[in-house]
């Protein structure tokens, strides 16, 4: 079979899963939120990189529903998260496609009200080039969003190749610094200074800025002596299943 046979397969049965990945906030050390991946387990193959089946599901258009399902687990998971002492955020990242739907914010919210969470519990992670695509409405539909509290990313930011204008046309209040600028920090000047100037500008547009990637108390450390806000990443915490999660947040109390 081929892979999209067996990704139209694994939606009928519902397949995917969703893997939540801590964010802490350098300054209190606090857990601040969670970030939503998604997985898939293929039968004889182990897990599915969403590197190579996302794309597909954007392709084939899959995406649509199955986002709007991930959406629906996140909510119920929120809920779950909240019952268990942790109120905070989660962040789904969102492909181009989805935000092609003209009623994308619409279908958003009504899901958040459906299981009575406020907006502010919910935010979306979108790439440069995701917006690029329909710029004018995406912009609108960010807009709509943003009205409503949702907290708005730009994900692995520094890898696009649109100009820097789009900051300003586009209602965002997070940069995700990619982490290919954090992998070698410590050892590249370069990277150190594309890392300082990233946080700088963010801090200049009153938005927050996250490292994505960061795998060492070294990282961490130079990170907040550089005024990052935020960091996610295997040293503070892998993407894991809720349960797990769920005994994660009871170690911690
Ligand atoms: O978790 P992992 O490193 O395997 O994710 C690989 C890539 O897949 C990342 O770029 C991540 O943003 C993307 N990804 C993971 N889950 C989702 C999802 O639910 N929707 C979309 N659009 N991308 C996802
Ligand atoms: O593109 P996006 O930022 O959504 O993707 C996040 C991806 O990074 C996920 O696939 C996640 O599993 C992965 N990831 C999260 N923390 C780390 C880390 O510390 N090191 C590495 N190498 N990957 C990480
Ligand atoms: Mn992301
Ligand atoms: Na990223």
């Amino acid at each position: 079979v081929s892979l999209e046979n067996a990704l139209r397969l694994a939606w009928q049965d519902r397949e995917f899963e969703l893997f939540y990945q801590p964010k802490m906030c350098l300054q209190s050390g606090q857990l601040v939120g969670f970030e939503a991946l998604m997985r898939w387990r293929l039968a004889g193959m182990g897990p599915v990189s969403p590197a190579i089946f996302v794309p597909i599901l954007e392709d084939t258009g899959l995406i649509v529903p199955v986002g709007y399902w991930l959406i629906e687990q996140t909510c119920a998971d929120l809920q779950q998260l909240a019952e268990a002492g942790a109120p905070q955020t989660i962040a789904v990242n969102i492909a181009a496609r989805q935000l092609a739907q003209d009623d994308f914010a619409e279908q958003v919210l009504a899901r958040l009200q459906q299981y009575r969470l406020p907006p502010q519990r919910l935010a979306l992670e979108l790439t440069e080039s995701s917006l690029m695509q329909e710029p004018t409405r995406a912009a609108g539909i960010l807009r709509r969003l943003r009205r409503a509290q949702m907290s708005i990313a730009i994900d692995d930011f520094g890898t696009g190749y649109s100009s820097l204008s789009y900051l300003k046309r586009f209602p965002v209040d997070t940069l995700k610094i990619d982490r290919s600028f954090i992998t070698e920090m410590e050892q590249d000047p370069d990277d150190r200074s594309i890392v300082d100037a990233i946080i700088r500008m963010a801090h200049g547009l009153s938005m927050t800025v996250v490292a994505e990637g960061v795998e060492t108390a070294e990282q961490a450390a130079l990170l907040r002596q550089l005024d990052c806000d935020q960091i996610q990443g295997y040293w503070y915490a892998r993407p894991m299943p809720l349960a797990q999660l769920t005994t994660w947040l009871a170690e911690r109390q």
